[in-house]
This record gives structure tokens, sequence and C-alpha cells, in this order.
């Protein structure tokens, strides 16, 4: 096991467009970390965890509970969809685990309302053909409210006139924009009014909080959602989510400083896959693409929507290095590739017969491009049962030795399988 910083932030990031594993290798940190927190996103995540027979999906919450020692922190920077907050503690309840007294959320955390998953439907429909492909769990427009200033956090909940009157301004104005559509306003404060007492319990202060765990000299292990190509600002716009999934989201998520940030992990698939729409440069529309979805089993955990695939992009992960600034990766899914004779790494996109600098923000772009790929020799062997690098075949190997040369990150970790032991760590 790793050693993680004490009194310091650990961060696990997805490097590419989601779903590399994040949940598994958190997971596994959190055998060591002592509070693992959420800093940005919401339910539209989907972190999957294989324990023995027992599969859990986590959405809104910290994939820390499965530890019974870890403390799960649900920071400032996630909007919180109540209903589907209780919904997933009796999910997990019900397969076991205790979370009484390790589950805590921020008092500034937006709130996410049925309204804003309404209105994300409405926004898709809107754009047709163009739609982002959303999750359609209102995370864009509970950050669209937050950002106009007219949202409403999880302290309002306990000023309930207050909460009421802003809460029917928040409806009216969205029925301004979008036309009448069928909400039970008072229905809702009534619901509210008891989601409110039932979340008592777990809301602390979270500035304090997390500062309060820094000054403890725990362990802070932070669970990145979604990834960074789907960052508002530096993914493939508009083809993103709503929030900051670099790196900066930990801090402005959070309200700790950069400096207290000490390891950086970036989960990187061993493959590429995109779920929802917009551009994906070595997307595999193909046999190819067809075989790692069919054996890497890819489904979004959230909607059960097919995910895109294709081979791995080195100028996407050497783009989202440059943001994060990973300290490590975890590669994962390597075992997916298994059977393949020859496997394609994406290392330029070509434009007027040049490699581009980096990803450009200009998606128009991407369609001028032709991207340059080099040819690995696949291993064509099991490795699901390998446990250290020394068992893993040469031709795995030196892919793993090829991502490190090109992004100049260690290797860290390697996925070998779903479940929790399928994975190498390289001492
Ligand atoms: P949203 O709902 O506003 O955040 O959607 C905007 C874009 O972000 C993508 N997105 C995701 N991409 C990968 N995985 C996500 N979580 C689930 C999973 C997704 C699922 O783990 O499989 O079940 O479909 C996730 N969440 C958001 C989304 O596809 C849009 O492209
Ligand atoms: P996340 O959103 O980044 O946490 O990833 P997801 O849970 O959405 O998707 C990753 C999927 O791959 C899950 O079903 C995991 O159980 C599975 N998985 C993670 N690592 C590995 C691995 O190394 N090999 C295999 N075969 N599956 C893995
Ligand atoms: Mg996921």
């Amino acid at each position: 096991m790793s050693d993680l910083p004490r009194g310091d932030l650990s961060v696990v990031l997805g490097a590419q467009w989601g779903d590399e594993g994040k949940g598994k290798l958190s997971d596994i940190l959190c055998a060591q970390a002592e509070v693992c927190a959420r800093c940005q996103g919401g339910n539209n995540a989907g972190h999957t965890i294989v324990v023995g027979d027992v599969k859990y999906d986590f959405h809104l919450l910290p994939s820390g509970l499965i530890n019974p020692n870890c403390v799960a922190f649900v920071g400032t920077g996630v909007v919180v969809h109540l209903p589907a907050f209780f919904e997933e503690l009796e999910k997990l309840q019900k397969k076991g685990l205790n979370c009484d007294k390790r589950l805590f959320v921020s008092d500034r955390c937006h709130l996410v309302f049925d309204l804003h998953q309404t209105v994300d439907g409405l926004k898709e429909l809107e754009l047709g053909r163009g739609s982002i492909g959303t999750t359609r769990k209102g995370i864009g427009p509970a950050y669209s409210s937050k950002a106009s200033r007219s949202g409403l956090r999880i302290h309002h909940l306990y000023n309930f006139e207050d909460f009421s009157t802003k809460f029917r301004v928040l409806v009216e104005n969205k029925r301004k924009r979008y036309g009448h559509f069928e909400y039970d306003i008072e229905a809702e404060l009534i619901r509210y009014k008891a989601l409110a007492e039932r979340l008592r319990p777990y809301v602390v202060d979270g500035v304090w909080f997390i500062h309060q765990k820094i000054k403890e000299n725990k362990c802070v292990l932070v669970e990145g959602a979604n990834a960074l190509m789907l960052d508002l600002d530096f993914g493939t716009y508009p083809y993103v989510t709503s929030s900051n999934t670099a790196i900066g989201g930990v801090c402005t998520g959070l309200g700790v400083p950069p400096n207290k940030i000490k390891k950086v992990i970036g989960v990187v698939k061993a493959y590429t896959t995109r779920v929802g729409g917009g551009p994906f440069p070595t997307e595999q529309l193909n046999d190819i693409g067809e075989h790692l979805q069919t054996v890497g089993f890819e489904f979004g955990v959230t909607t059960g929507r097919k995910r895109r695939c294709g081979w791995l992009d080195m100028v996407v992960v050497k783009y989202s290095t440059m943001i994060n600034g990973y300290t490590s990766f975890n590669v994962t899914k390597l075992d997916i590739l298994d059977q393949l004779p020859v496997i394609k790494v994406a290392v330029d996109y070509i434009h007027n017969g040049k490699p581009m600098l980096s990803f450009p923000s200009e998606l128009e772009l991407l369609e001028e491009i032709e991207v340059k790929y080099v040819e690995l020799p696949g291993w064509q062997s099991d490795i699901s049962k390998c446990r250290t690098w020394e068992e893993l075949p040469v031709n795995a190997k030196k892919y793993i030795e090829f991502i490190e040369k090109e992004s100049g990150v260690p290797v860290e970790w390697i996925g070998v399988g779903a479940s929790r032991d399928a994975m190498i760590h390289r001492v």
C-alpha cells in the first residue's frame, strides 16, 4: 500500500472522459485514508466497486463508505439531490454498510431539485441533434442556478420561510424561460421540510470540517467524479459537465489551499471510452470498438447507456497531465486488451500536415485532423491473475512503459480485473 500523506490531501482524478475506475482505486486507498471527500459533481457520477461477491454503485456519496474506518464527506462544491442522497444511503445500508456517524455533508452545498431535472430534459430536447447527452440528473441546471445566484443551499433549509420564498421564485423563473410545466410547488415544500429534518444530523460547516480533519493530521482522500475532458473549462465544451472536474475543483469545492494537495493520482483506462455526445478522436466505430465495449462491459453506471469506445489517446492523457499535474497514474482495465494481437495508441493529431501543439479548444478542428497512431504488439494471454509487475507478460509491461515515456508520469497502479484485489501496485 502506497503511503498517503497525513494532514494533507491525496486526490484521485479521471484523466480521460470518465469511468476510468476512480471508485475502485478510491476504495483501495480508503483502507488507509480516514476521510474520503467528494468536491464536485452530483449523482451524475457512477462509481462501481466490486468486493468479493458484492457490487456497490456510488453516485453522490463517497466510495470511502465501504471501509468502516473511513469517514465520508460531501464537500461544498457538490450539488445534492436530497431524495437521491437518502435513496443511495438506504441502498448501501441494505447491502450491510453501517454509515452511522461517518457521513457528513457541507452546509454550503447547493441543492438539486426535481425542477432542475425537468429543465435538464427540456434543455436537451431544445438542443435536438446537438444535445449534450447528459445524465438528466439536473446537474447543469443546478450549477446554472448557483452561478446566477438564484440557487438554494443546504443551510437555507433551516430558515424554511425564506427557503420557501426563494424556492417559489426559482420555479417561476424557470417557467418564464421554459413555458409552463407541471410542478407542484406546495407538495415539494412539504417534502423538503421533512427532508431537511432527516438531513440535519449529517450537516456540518463544510469549511470547518475539512480543516479540522487536516489539523487532526488525518489522511484525507479526495475522490474526483467525471473526468478532465468533461471539465467545464478544459473539457470538450459544450460537451462537458457543469463543474470543474480538474484539480482546481478540489480547492474550490472543499475550500482548501493548493499547497495542501500532495498526491494527485490520475486514473487512465488502458483504452478510451466516452458516454454522451461530443468529439472523440480515437473512437472506433468498428469491430475493435465493439470488442472493447463488450469485453470491457462498457455501460453507464447511472443511465445504463452504452459507452463509446476507442484506442488510448496520449494527446488527451498529456493534455490532462499538464492541467492536473499527476504525481502517478493508475492504468486500469489492462486485462480488457488481453486478446488483441496489435494495440494502437494515438500520439499526435495531424492538422494541415503538422502535429497540433495539444488538444485544441475549437472542436471543429478535430473534424479536420488525422490521428497518428503507433502500433504496439499485444500479449494475447490472460493477465487477470497477475498481482505483481514481474508476473505481467513482457508486451504488457512495454505498453505500460510506453505510457510512462510519453507522459512522463510513473504508473504506480495497474488494474487487471474489476475486483478490489485485481490490482498491481508497483512500489
Ligand atoms: P451531466 O449529466 O450534465 O453531467 O452530463 C454532461 C456530460 O457529462 C457526461 N457525464 C459522464 N460521463 C461518464 N460517466 C459519468 N457517470 C455515469 C457512469 C454516466 C452514465 O459512471 O457511467 O451512467 O451514463 C458521467 N456523468 C456525466 C455525460 O455523459 C455528458 O456527456
Ligand atoms: P469510475 O466512474 O471512474 O469510478 O468508473 P466506473 O465504475 O463508472 O467504470 C469502471 C468499470 O470498470 C467498473 O465497472 C469497474 O468495476 C470496472 N473496473 C475498474 N478497474 C478495472 C480493471 O482493472 N479491470 C476490469 N476488467 N474492470 C475494471
Ligand atoms: Mg463512472
